[in-house]
């Protein structure tokens, strides 16, 4: 056997399922039963540019996981199977030990969201490790959660804390200090909000990946309404708020929290509130919706915040 392929035989192949053919032929083949659609999430992490160089095996693989499940979750789809692009380093670094350490991770986060690999590619390079995962979710046809469906009159919704991971990535660079080391735990593990059944409850969603002000502007953009954000309402972590309130523009604008943004109108608020009750995940209602167009930040007062940035831009 060739590298390439015991090495995938060796890390890869205990993580496959059934439809993955045992990762011996080109295609995975896998059926989609009447009624139902895919929803397919493809997100790339690149070295320095999503996570930092030392950060452990083990969380790399499940952060890549989780990006991607909470594209999966924010479409209201449920997780089914993923595959798996690797882009290595050559070089001593990224060696057996490293690997079973990433598959470990992949493996935990596996049997903990309900997926199997289906496939994947290995390549190297002499550039930095270039991690990249597609995920497949299913859904009753026409379910679908959209960006586009939110109304005027409906309020915003955010699940979880806001922020925690823009302020650990500034924690494990030396720039703060966050002794109880939860913020960077949140840099390196997203929690994304799979699980919840909020098809017909709530008119729009979309997960917070860019930072909450700029995926306010997509959810305002595509559903062509304006969003009144309250500033103070966003909820903040134990650990964020004792960084004090001048740490609000990098929670609103850092990005990387993997949170539900979600639409909801008037008459499902109870529900929403219950269905995320039910499943232990924390709802805060942080704004509202009218007719106009764009995203005002606004302070307790109900004046105007202006922030430098929006969010996170590639290009
Ligand atoms: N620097 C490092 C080392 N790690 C980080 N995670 C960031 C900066 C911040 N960051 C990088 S990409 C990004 C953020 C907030 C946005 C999310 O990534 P993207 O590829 O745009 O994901 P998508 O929106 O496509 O899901």
């Amino acid at each position: 056997m060739s590298g390439e392929f015991s090495f995938i035989a060796r890390h890869f192949r205990p993580l496959a399922g059934r439809e993955s053919l045992d990762l011996r032929d080109d295609c995975a083949l896998i059926s989609c039963p009447p009624g139902q659609e895919l929803a397919i999430s493809t997100d790339t992490m690149v070295e320095n540019v999503h996570f930092l160089p030392d950060d452990p095996p083990e969380t790399l693989g499940r952060k890549l996981l989780r990006c991607n499940l909470s594209d999966i979750a924010a479409m209201g789809a449920a997780p089914y199977a993923y595959t798996l692009n690797v882009t290595i380093p050559r070089g001593p670094r990224h060696n057996d030990t490293w690997f079973s350490a990433f598959v470990a991770g992949l493996s935990e986060d596996q049997a903990q969201y309900g997926v199997t690999l289906l496939g994947g590619d290995t390549t190297s390079t002499s550039g930095p490790l270039v991690l990249s995962a597609t995920v497949f979710g299913r859904l009753s046809k026409g379910t679908a959660l959209r960006r586009n469906g939110a109304k005027a009159g409906d309020s915003l919704w955010v699940t979880g804390t806001i922020g925690d991971a823009a302020l650990g990535l500034l924690t494990l660079q030396g720039k703060i200090s966050d002794p109880s080391g939860f913020l960077a735990d949140r840099y390196r593990l997203p929690q994304p909000r799979t699980g919840l059944a909020l098809n017909g409850i709530v008119h729009a969603a979309m997960d917070i990946s860019d930072g909450l002000i700029q995926d306010c502007q997509h959810i305002a953009e595509e559903s062509e309404v304006a969003i009144d954000l309250q500033t103070e309402a966003v909820p903040a972590s134990p650990a964020a708020k004792t960084l004090g309130p001048a740490w609000l523009e990098q929670r609103l604008t850092g990005g990387d929290d993997y949170e539900l943004l979600l639409a909801c109108p008037p008459e499902h608020e109870h529900s929403l509130a219950r269905i995320c009750r039910e499943a232990g995940v924390p709802v805060t209602r942080i704004g509202s919706l009218r007719s106009g167009r764009g995203v005002r930040a606004l302070n307790r007062d109900g004046q105007v915040i202006q922030f430098l940035k929006g969010g996170w831009q590639h290009f």
